[in-house]
């Protein structure tokens, strides 16, 4: 499995994110992506490759102009309104709900940050615009690796991208890494391209930026929204809109599921994939569906991540995989290889 990794990763590193009236120490750390480097060269299970560069069209097929405008410029603006700001991360705090606009333009930071972003557990910092562009890179570096007829590509990064949507960010998110990737797919002529989303939370930026098409099937795993971030989407019965109806599978579930009940809904995924008559496929790699998971509630053990990686493998398609969620911050690694690894 080749690898395109960022090794800019850690220019993006928030200190602290909102829960329950206090900021406390961020779960999506760099610490994250290194595991997962340490252990696929522990392993030796590839080529570990820079991405290539791609142009500001090829984050544009996906996300719109004025959020990216938004994104490259955030911190220079937050400097702007004061110079004291540089030891601090810009967070959000208020929000565009029903009855107000977002078709305005805010002249306000805070009201900017609003407006592109939906919770307060996703921290803007100096490094974030540089990061998050150089993963998309990697996404898309992996993508066209599939598309010069490569069996399938690893994109190792962080922030992740999969809450990100085309004008949000959120869930530790700003680029839809693999929204980006299966455009890229689409793009180099590949008809139906699949997005199955394995990380413990409903991609909710993934399924809005292709809820009303017919070419890009999403299906996802997740934890009930009843109960579990982003608790907004990710329900069974959100199946596509318009010429997008059907091409929408949400498969929710309770707290405590372990792998026997997970692999029964990744069958249900994978025979809609085949259905639906996918040439490629993007996988969203989450592992917070890890049982230690600190912020998840599945019940997954390292083991199961190998199993996992087989059964996606034997669906034969080109397949660009890219890190998403898992925040057990010492068994990333070991559970994101073996998912690799067993695919490999
Ligand atoms: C990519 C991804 O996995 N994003 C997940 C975003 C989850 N954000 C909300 C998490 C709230 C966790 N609060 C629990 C703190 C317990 N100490
Ligand atoms: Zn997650």
């Amino acid at each position: 499995m080749i690898t395109f990794y960022n090794s800019h990763h850690a220019l993006h590193q928030g200190q602290f994110e909102m829960y329950r009236g206090a900021l406390v120490p961020c779960h999506e750390v760099p610490a994250r992506a290194d595991h997962v480097l340490a252990e696929l060269k522990l392993r030796e299970l590839g080529e570990v490759l820079n991405p290539r560069p791609f142009g500001a069209e090829a984050l544009a097929s996906i996300h719109a102009p004025r959020y990216l405008a938004f994104l490259e410029t955030a911190w220079s603006q937050w400097l702007a309104l004061d110079p004291a700001n540089a030891a601090r991360d810009a967070l959000p705090s208020v929000w565009p709900t029903r009855s107000f606009r977002t078709d305005m333009k805010p002249d306000n930071f805070a009201a900017r940050m609003g407006l592109y972003s939906f919770d307060a557990g996703t921290p803007l910092t100096a490094g974030t615009w540089v990061a998050a562009r150089a993963g998309a890179e990697c996404a898309l570096s992996a993508a066209q690796h599939v598309v010069e007829g490569g069996r399938s590509a690893f994109a190792l990064s962080r922030p992740p991208g999969h809450h990100a949507g085309a004008d949000f960010f959120g869930g530790y998110c700003f680029l839809n890494n693999a929204a980006l990737a299966a455009q890229h797919l689409r793009n180099s002529g590949m008809e139906r391209v699949a997005v199955l989303d394995v990380d413990y939370h409903h991609g909710n930026g993934t399924q809005a930026i292709f809820y009303d098409r017919p070419d890009v099937f999403f299906a996802s795993l997740h934890g009930d929204p009843r109960t579990e971030y982003p608790f907004f989407l990710g329900y069974a019965d959100e199946t596509g809109h318009g010429a997008g109806e059907g091409a929408n599978l949400n498969l929710p579930m309770a707290r405590g599921t372990d792998y026997a009940q997970w692999s029964e809904a990744l069958e249900v995924a994978l025979a809609a994939i085949t259905r639906f008559g996918a040439q490629a496929l993007v996988v969203s790699l989450g592992v917070d569906t890890f049982a230690l998971d600190p912020i998840s509630g599945f019940a997954l053990q390292s083991e199961d991540y190998l199993r996992m990686g087989d059964r996606i493998a034997k669906l034969g398609l080109p397949t660009v995989l890219v890190f998403e969620g898992g925040y057990a911050v010492d068994a990333v690694g070991v559970n994101a290889v073996n998912v690799l690894q067993a695919f490999a």
